[in-house]
C-alpha cells in the first residue's frame, strides 16, 4: 500500500505495513498485530514520547545490565520486527547474549525469526536449541537455552507475557521489561518495567548504558534507589496527565 509521507500518523502506518508483510513471512504471529495494536494505544496515552518516569527506568535497567554476570536479552518476533538492529546493537553494547523465545513457538518460526535477526547482523546467537524449561509454566513456553535464560542472573524481555516474566522474576532472575502497558502482569513482576516503545526504549537504554560504563558508584546507587512499584506509579499518573489534557 501507498503511504503518503505528509500523513500524520506516516511512522504508524508504515510499521503497520511492515508488521502485517511479517505476518505473511512468518516472522510475527498473527496476534503480535494484536499486541501491537494494544501498544499503539499506551503509547498514544504516552504523547508517543519517552517520558522522565520511563527515562530514569531505561536508566536503571541500563545500570543492571552492565551489574549482570550473565545477562540475556530475549527476542520473539514483535520485538525481531521493530527493533532487530536495536537490539543486536544493545546486546554487542553490554555485551550479552541474544536469546529467541517465542509464545507461539514452532521449531518453524524459531527458524524464521532466528534467521530475520542474523540477517540484521546478529551472530552467536541462541533458541534454536532450548533444552531447559523454566518451572511454573505448564507448556512448551517453559523452554529456553541452558547457556541463555536459564543460565543468565539478569533477562531484558521486550514485550513479554506475564506468566514468563513472573517464572522468570520466581527464578530468581533479575527481570528488566520494556512494555508499553504499566497493569500488564509483565510491567508488575519486573525488577525494572520501562514503559516506552520499544524502538524508543532500546536505543535509549543503550545510551545509558555507554555513560554508566565507567561510573560503577552511579550503577549502585541507582539500583539501591530505584523502585518498580513507583516508577509504574509515575507511569500512570503520565498517561492521566495526557487524557485530562485532551479532555
Ligand atoms: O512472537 P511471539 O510468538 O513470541 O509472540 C509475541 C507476542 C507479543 C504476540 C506475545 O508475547 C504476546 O501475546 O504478548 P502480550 O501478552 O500481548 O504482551 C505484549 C505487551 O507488549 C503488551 O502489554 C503491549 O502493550 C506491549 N507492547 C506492544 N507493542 C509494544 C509494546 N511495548 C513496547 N513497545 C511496543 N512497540
Amino acid at each position: 500500500m501507498e503511504i503518503s509521507k505528509d500523513h500524520p500518523r506516516y511512522r504508524s502506518l508504515v510499521t503497520r505495513e511492515r508488521m502485517s508483510e511479517l505476518v505473511r513471512e512468518g516472522v510475527v504471529a498473527p496476534t503480535g498485530l494484536i499486541a501491537h495494536g494494544r501498544g499503539e494505544a499506551f503509547d498514544y496515552l504516552l504523547g508517543e514520547r519517552t517520558v522522565p518516569a520511563a527515562n530514569h527506568a531505561a536508566r536503571a535497567a541500563a545500570a543492571y545490565l552492565l551489574e549482570a554476570e550473565s545477562p540475556v536479552i530475549t527476542v520473539n518476533g514483535n520485538a525481531a520486527g521493530l527493533c532487530a538492529e536495536g537490539l543486536i546493537s544493545l546486546a554487542r553494547a553490554v555485551p550479552a547474549r541474544l536469546e529467541v523465545n517465542l509464545f507461539h513457538r514452532s521449531p518453524e518460526r524459531v527458524e524464521r525469526v532466528c534467521r530475520y535477526l542474523e540477517n540484521a547482523g546478529a551472530s552467536d546467537l541462541l533458541g534454536r536449541e532450548q533444552d531447559a524449561w523454566l518451572e511454573g509454566i505448564a507448556s512448551d513456553r517453559a523452554r529456553c537455552a541452558v547457556d541463555g535464560i536459564r543460565a543468565a542472573d539478569v533477562v531484558l524481555i521486550p514485550l513479554e507475557d506475564g506468566d514468563r516474566a513472573a517464572a522468570l522474576a520466581a527464578a530468581g532472575k533479575v527481570v528488566l521489561a520494556i512494555d508499553l502497558n504499566p497493569l500488564s502482569r509483565t510491567a508488575v513482576a519486573a525488577k525494572v518495567a520501562v514503559v516506552d516503545e520499544l524502538t524508543r526504549a532500546v536505543p535509549n537504554i543503550e545510551r545509558h548504558l555507554i555513560e554508566l560504563r565507567d561510573l560503577p558508584d552511579e550503577r549502585r546507587r541507582l539500583i539501591a534507589e530505584f523502585s518498580n512499584e513507583q516508577n509504574l506509579e509515575r507511569m500512570r499518573n503520565a498517561m492521566c496527565e495526557t487524557l485530562h489534557q485532551k479532555g
